[in-house]
């Protein structure tokens, strides 16, 4: 029987926590009727997570496992539980209890109700460390509004809600599960919201992630944004660049060129713009080829003629 609801958990040494996660959802999920499945995603986990999962999933048939050979990360993970999910709204939660299974029934109204693609959770009150996480994470989340347009708040929360044709449609890898939403609006999601969560101290275990990961996150959220601009045309960034360089060194020549016929007695080597003409032609150059190689690249991937396709009329589909 297909799901109305998918859970995903990624989790990482994590045994203490997982009973007591399983119960609270199956609890809150046989309360409301829903059909659900959870899927737990073990990455490489050194600790006896996947033993707990296994004993889990023997107890509720409703819980599904899949364990990674080693750690590949978070987004790793997530795009596994993506792939195998069956349910018509997908839930994605932190293993750590920190993230309350008590929220599913809104998330779920939300996509079902209220039409959104994708729900984020907003941890308004956070129960962590100020100057290692609620700071940056603050700092972090402007910038990442400022950049992608996207107006949430915490986009980085772990508890989300996803109609589950978002899931299928986009891929996540790296460290890209800072950004789902992000990707979530490239691929054409509109309705995207927030919903105010209760974020709790973490009972068990350690957190996993530190104060790094906003350098990550940032420089991904960069390249993020680049490839994204000019991933598919890379020769309308070098290509302009580099003509505007070269043009630029190219104008100087000519400057200098004129006044030596002005004045033959002038030495072009003992001027600094001959210097600088010389290196921005050289620099113009580079540019031109490089965008002229990122160009052949790009055109040969393959996925160069990928493209999402909302609805077809007269046409079958066959990803339904
Ligand atoms: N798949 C996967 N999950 C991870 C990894 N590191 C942490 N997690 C999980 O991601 C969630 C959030 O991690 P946590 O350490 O609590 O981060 P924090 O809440 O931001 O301090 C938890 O469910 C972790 O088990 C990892 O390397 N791979
Ligand atoms: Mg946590």
């Amino acid at each position: 029987m297909k799901p109305d609801i998918s859970i995903i958990i990624p989790l990482f040494n994590e045994e203490e926590s997982l009973p007591e996660l399983a119960d609270w959802i199956e609890r809150v999920c046989n309360e409301h009727g829903y059909l659900y499945e959870v899927i737990m995603i073990d990455d490489g986990s050194t600790d006896d997570s996947w033993k707990v999962v296994h004993d889990l999933s023997t107890q509720n048939k409703n819980i599904k496992g899949i364990k990674f050979q080693r750690n590949y990360g978070k987004s790793a993970a997530l795009n596994e539980g993506f792939k195998a999910a069956k349910g018509n709204v997908v839930i994605t939660m932190d293993a750590d209890l920190q993230d309350s299974p008590d929220e599913i029934p809104e998330l779920y109204r939300m996509i079902m109700a209220e039409g959104f693609d994708l729900v984020s959770g907003w941890k308004k009150v956070r129960h962590d460390n100020t100057f290692t996480k609620n700071l940056p994470s603050k700092l972090y989340n402007a910038v990442n509004r400022k950049v992608s347009g996207i107006k949430l708040h915490d986009m980085n929360c772990g508890l989300k809600a996803y109609r589950k044709k978002v899931v299928k449609s986009i891929e996540v890898y790296g460290e890209m599960h800072r950004f789902i939403p992000v990707l979530a609006k490239w691929a054409g999601f509109r309705k995207i919201g927030e919903k105010v969560v209760v974020h709790q101290a973490r009972k068990y275990g350690v957190s996993k992630f530190g104060w790094e990961r906003f350098i990550n996150g940032f420089l991904d959220l960069l390249s993020i944004q680049f490839i994204s601009r000019f991933g598919k045309k890379p020769m309308h960034f070098f290509g302009s660049l580099g003509t505007f360089t070269f043009l630029v060194g190219f104008g100087m020549i000519v400057y200098l060129v004129v006044q030596k016929i002005i004045d033959p007695e002038t030495f072009l080597t003992n001027r600094p713009h001959f210097y600088i003409a010389l290196t921005s032609m050289i620099l113009g150059t580079l540019f031109f080829v490089t965008g002229f190689i990122a160009e052949l690249v790009s055109r040969s991937a393959a996925d160069r003629n990928h493209y999402l396709i909302e609805e077809k009329l007269g046409l079958t589909t066959n990803d339904e």
